[in-house]
């Protein structure tokens, strides 16, 4: 669901939860110019930009709600954001390997269709749940609050969230997290950060995946990293590569220091 007319509500499966949402009439759309960013059919530009302002503000009412129930129970929600296949699933993997001695770990796993990440997240022992959003191209508050009821994470612990492989959606939906994690990998080059600004700007993290690839490839990682200070100047920057696990350390330092803050007058 984008936030132009919500267009893919009902479609959300959440694993071991039924709940069904009505979709009210089959609509097809497509983006144009005008205050709304977008048009469709019979609809006009004011209008427009009312949904997208009611849809928003419903989110933000559910992610309100989550990130009390966050706050009450000690528990580090991050929001892992990244395009498709930067690496979110095999940096979750690893990491949870190396922490899961040290802290209470659970994982909510977010993408269109299919019920993969969960499965690999689940090799490792933890608790992880799927939502599949179908059409949708990003979790939303809602859907986050579901899947607590199932997933039940435990007081204290580390909830990491996988988004939707996507830049641009997840960037205006708040799910009560702490941070937003941006993951960016070193073969989808050092432009992203300008191209797609609302989700860098939205992160407090980003980790630049992928470096044991940088001998064969053009990437300039100072431009790179640059650029995301320029539309986020406070935007802390971690290297690292998930297969080989260089420069990790720094990661699970982060995860560390700031899962202590998130216990400090909670
Ligand atoms: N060389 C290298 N490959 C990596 C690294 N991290 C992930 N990969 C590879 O990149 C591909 C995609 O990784 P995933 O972890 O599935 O990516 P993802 O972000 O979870 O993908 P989606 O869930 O589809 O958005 C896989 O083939 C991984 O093995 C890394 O640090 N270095
Ligand atoms: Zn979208
Ligand atoms: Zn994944
Ligand atoms: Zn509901």
């Amino acid at each position: 669901m984008c936030t132009v007319c919500g267009c893919s509500e009902g479609e959300t499966r959440i694993e071991g939860h039924q709940h069904a949402h009505q979709h009210p009439n089959e609509q097809t759309h497509d983006y144009g110019a005008g205050p709304a960013h977008a048009h469709a059919p019979g609809l006009s530009q004011a209008r427009m930009v009312q949904i997208e302002q009611d849809i928003l503000g419903k989110n933000n009412e559910y992610a309100a709600t989550n990130r009390r129930w966050f706050s009450e129970r000690g528990i580090l929600a991050l929001n892992l954001v990244s395009s498709p296949g930067s690496g979110k699933t095999t940096l979750l993997t690893r990491t949870i390997q190396d922490l899961k001695s040290d802290l209470g770990l659970s994982v909510i796993e977010g993408d269109q269709q299919t019920t993969n990440d969960a499965e690999r997240i689940r090799k490792t022992g933890v608790k992880a749940l799927q939502v599949n959003t179908g059409k949708g191209c990003h979790l939303d508050g809602h859907m986050v609050g579901h899947a607590l009821e199932t997933l039940a994470p435990e007081d204290n612990s580390v909830l990491f969230i996988e988004n939707v492989g996507n830049l641009v959606c997840p960037a205006a939906f708040d799910l009560g997290e702490a941070h937003k994690v941006v993951i960016l990998s070193v073969t989808e080059g050092e432009d992203k950060p300008l191209k797609y600004p609302d989700m860098f700007h939205a992160a407090d993290l980003m980790i630049l995946n992928k470096i044991d690839l940088l001998p064969y490839l053009a990437f300039d990682t100072d431009e790179c990293i640059n650029y995301a200070r320029r539309v986020n100047p406070g935007i802390k920057v971690l290297q690292v590569s998930a297969t080989t696990g260089e420069g990790i350390s720094s990661w699970y330092q982060w995860i560390k220091a700031t899962h202590q803050l998130a216990q400090i007058g909670g």
